[in-house]
């Protein structure tokens, strides 16, 4: 009788090492452990043996079912994480998986399609201090106390002299104070204004030019203004310089160009005027030569200054500014 649970065993063992499947190791367990299973028949037959023998078998017919409910749970769960193992594996024929590929937002694309027109004239980059002085970002530049760009409805302020730059201006004042003439530069960078609706945002990004030299004049400024409009927009687009006013710059101007959407027509863009303004320009006031040191009687400049959102909305036919903040993929992948 002893023999016969030994056989069990075997047999039950050497099945379980042909079985390839879940499926198969639920059998064999129903077949040797369930109801019916041949363990169980056998220790219910056990009260048939001679009674010398059935403390033996019992006790032998139990280590046996034990090791044989182990050996069919460890089975299902080598197969398991076998299984896992295998969806988990690296199939090399298959083609590999693309990693999604960014591109450049559309303001910095716009802001280096300007600074690379200006760069090919001649003019190097500046860069600035976001957080600017007081100093910097009005006294030099002949901002008065009492002008409305200094006011908190305009401005943000850190504290009483410091404020968030409202335009990179203060960035030339800084290198005009560091180089002596000749200076061509240009100054992009974020500036900061308490303002928000459809064309404008508490953050945008500007760049700004700087010409200082002998013998500079308005001519020169329109010469420059003009082949970067026609660089950026259509060549025979036509530009309008009309008289306006910044404390730093006398005379002053801005600049309109023909209305990309209309041709002149008149549309909502530009308002019916079939005009667009696109910068703001001047030759340096003298006051802010004599903050930084230079001979007003040696050397003349122009600067000028234009908003990249507004550029970049033009350019590609964007009527909310809001658009470029959003960072909604879908309008970004446009680009
Ligand atoms: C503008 C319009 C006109 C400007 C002036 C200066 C500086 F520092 F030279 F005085 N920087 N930028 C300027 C002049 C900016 O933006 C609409």
């Amino acid at each position: 009788m002893n023999e016969e649970i030994e056989k069990i065993r075997q047999q039950a063992l050497s099945e379980l090492k042909q079985a390839q499947d879940a499926e198969s190791i639920q059998e064999l367990s129903v077949r040797y452990l369930g109801r019916k299973g041949r363990v169980t028949r056998f220790l219910r037959n056990i009260s048939e043996l001679p009674k010398e023998e059935r403390p033996a078998a019992g006790k032998r017919a139990n280590e046996v079912k034990t090791e044989l409910e182990s050996a069919f749970q460890d089975a299902l769960a080598h197969l398991a994480e076998k299984q896992q193992e295998d969806e988990q594996a690296i199939d090399v024929s298959l083609p590999g998986r693309q990693p999604p590929l960014g591109t450049l937002h559309p303001i910095t694309r716009t802001t280096r399609m300007i600074a690379r027109i200006f760069e090919r004239m001649g003019f190097g980059i500046a860069e600035g201090p976001e957080v600017e002085s007081d100093y910097y970002n009005f006294e030099a530049l002949n901002i008065p106390k009492n002008h409305p760009a200094r006011d908190m409805q305009d401005t943000f302020y850190v504290s009483e002299n410091i404020v968030l730059r409202t335009h990179t201006s203060p960035i030339q004042v800084r290198y005009m104070e560091t180089h002596q003439p000749p200076v061509r530069i240009i100054a992009p960078g974020k500036v900061y204004r308490c303002d928000s609706d459809l064309t404008h945002t508490p953050m945008f990004n500007q760049v700004e030019g700087l010409l200082v030299d002998k013998n500079v004049s308005f001519g020169d400024l329109k010469g420059i203004l003009t082949a970067f409009v026609h660089q950026v927009f259509d060549p025979q687009t036509s530009l309008r310089f009309r008289p306006s006013f910044f404390p730093f710059t006398e005379p002053s101007a801005e600049v309109d160009i023909r209305c990309v959407m209309c041709r002149g027509d008149g549309c909502r863009v530009c308002s019916d005027t079939g005009w667009l303004e696109v910068m703001g320009c001047g030759m340096v006031h003298p006051a802010v030569f004599e903050n930084v040191g230079y001979d007003t009687d040696r050397y003349s400049g122009f600067a000028f200054g234009m908003g990249v959102e507004r550029i970049a909305m033009l350019k590609y036919g964007i009527n909310d500014i809001r658009m470029f903040f959003e960072n909604d993929i879908r309008f970004l992948r446009q680009f």
